[in-house]
């Protein structure tokens, strides 16, 4: 049976961080959805489909990764999706707690699927989206940080 996995995420924007699980996960599993969270709630930079845009271009050379929204419960999409997986990033020792509270919440609303973390490349340690933004804002060089396509649409969004 070929493995099915979800890659769940604000990705707000994508990051150099973000593709490094994305690449290394599409090597372990069959079908790897990045699946974007539909939360009206938050105050996101990007839209959905401006992030959506964003991860399908950055992951295009990647044959079985497929990029989608989704809303609600994680564990219901991932059920829709037939995946017995979810994928996570874990960076430094700060990410761990929130870690174990939704993969806590994860098995509680459904243990048959199993959630699997791997180590950031040392090099993206301490990379995430916020910081990316913060830097972006005041025009400092993110091209370490982030892909061209992304690096282009902050500079849009901050333009001015
Ligand atoms: N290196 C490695 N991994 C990284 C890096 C990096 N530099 N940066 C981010 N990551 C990883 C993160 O650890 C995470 O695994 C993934 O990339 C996405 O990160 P973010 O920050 O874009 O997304 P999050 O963590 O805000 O996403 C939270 C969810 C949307 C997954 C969560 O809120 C959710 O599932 N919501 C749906 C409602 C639900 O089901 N709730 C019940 C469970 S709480």
């Amino acid at each position: 049976m070929a493995s099915i996995a979800v890659c769940p995420g604000s990705f707000d924007p994508i990051t150099y961080g973000h593709l490094d699980i994305i690449k290394r996960g599409a090597k372990v599993f069959g079908t790897l959805y990045v699946c974007v969270l539909n939360n009206s709630s938050k105050n996101p930079l990007f839209s959905v489909d401006e992030r959506i845009e964003l991860i399908k271009e950055v992951t295009k050379e990647i044959p079985n990764v497929v990029v989608e929204s989704f809303d609600g419960l994680l564990i219901e999409y991932a059920r829709r999706k037939s995946a017995t997986a979810i994928l996570r990033g874990l960076r430094a020792v700060s990410d761990f707690e929130y870690e174990m509270q939704i993969t806590s919440m994860n098995r509680t609303l459904g243990e048959e699927i199993e959630t699997f973390f791997m180590m950031t490349n040392n090099q993206y340690s301490f990379l995430s989206s916020s910081i990316v933004k913060e830097a972006a804002k005041y025009h400092g060089n993110i091209s370490s940080l982030v892909p061209k396509a992304v690096e282009s649409a902050l500079r849009e969004k901050y333009r001015g």
